[in-house]
């Protein structure tokens, strides 16, 4: 699931108080409040469930056979320390009712973006 991705911009500044005519501005690109994006932890092929086949997507990527692109990679890693054979095998183990220490199958949503310090001037 995947909203547009339209930002809008943020627009701060500080006054110097040493130098009365000096400001010190930055940008923060934000989402609209209805723009989000959100993943299904563990859901690495983007059907919306957390079943076998994620772990042998995750699998088959690792081996080359199958392209992820970066939000199914996003969501395919759930240990959260780059996609590797742990993320298949914690995957495995959430489906067969083992403690669920990732939060797999939890929809994480982001609905605020806020990006590096953009200087205005
Ligand atoms: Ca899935």
């Amino acid at each position: 699931m995947k909203a547009a991705m339209d930002l809008i911009y943020l627009v701060s500044c500080a006054v110097n108080e040493e130098k009365p005519d000096a400001e010190k501005c930055a940008a923060t690109a934000i989402l609209p409040v209805n723009a989000t994006e959100s993943y299904i932890r563990g859901d690495a092929n983007g059907d919306g469930h957390v079943t076998i086949m994620d772990a042998t997507v995750i699998q088959r990527r690792l081996v080359e056979l199958e392209h992820l692109n970066s939000d199914r990679i996003k969501a395919a890693d759930v240990t959260g320390e780059g996609l590797d054979i742990s993320d298949a095998t914690a995957i495995q183990m959430y489906l067969a009712e083992y403690e669920n220490t990732f939060k797999i199958g939890e929809t994480v949503i982001y609905d605020e973006y806020e990006l590096p310090f953009i200087p205005v001037k």
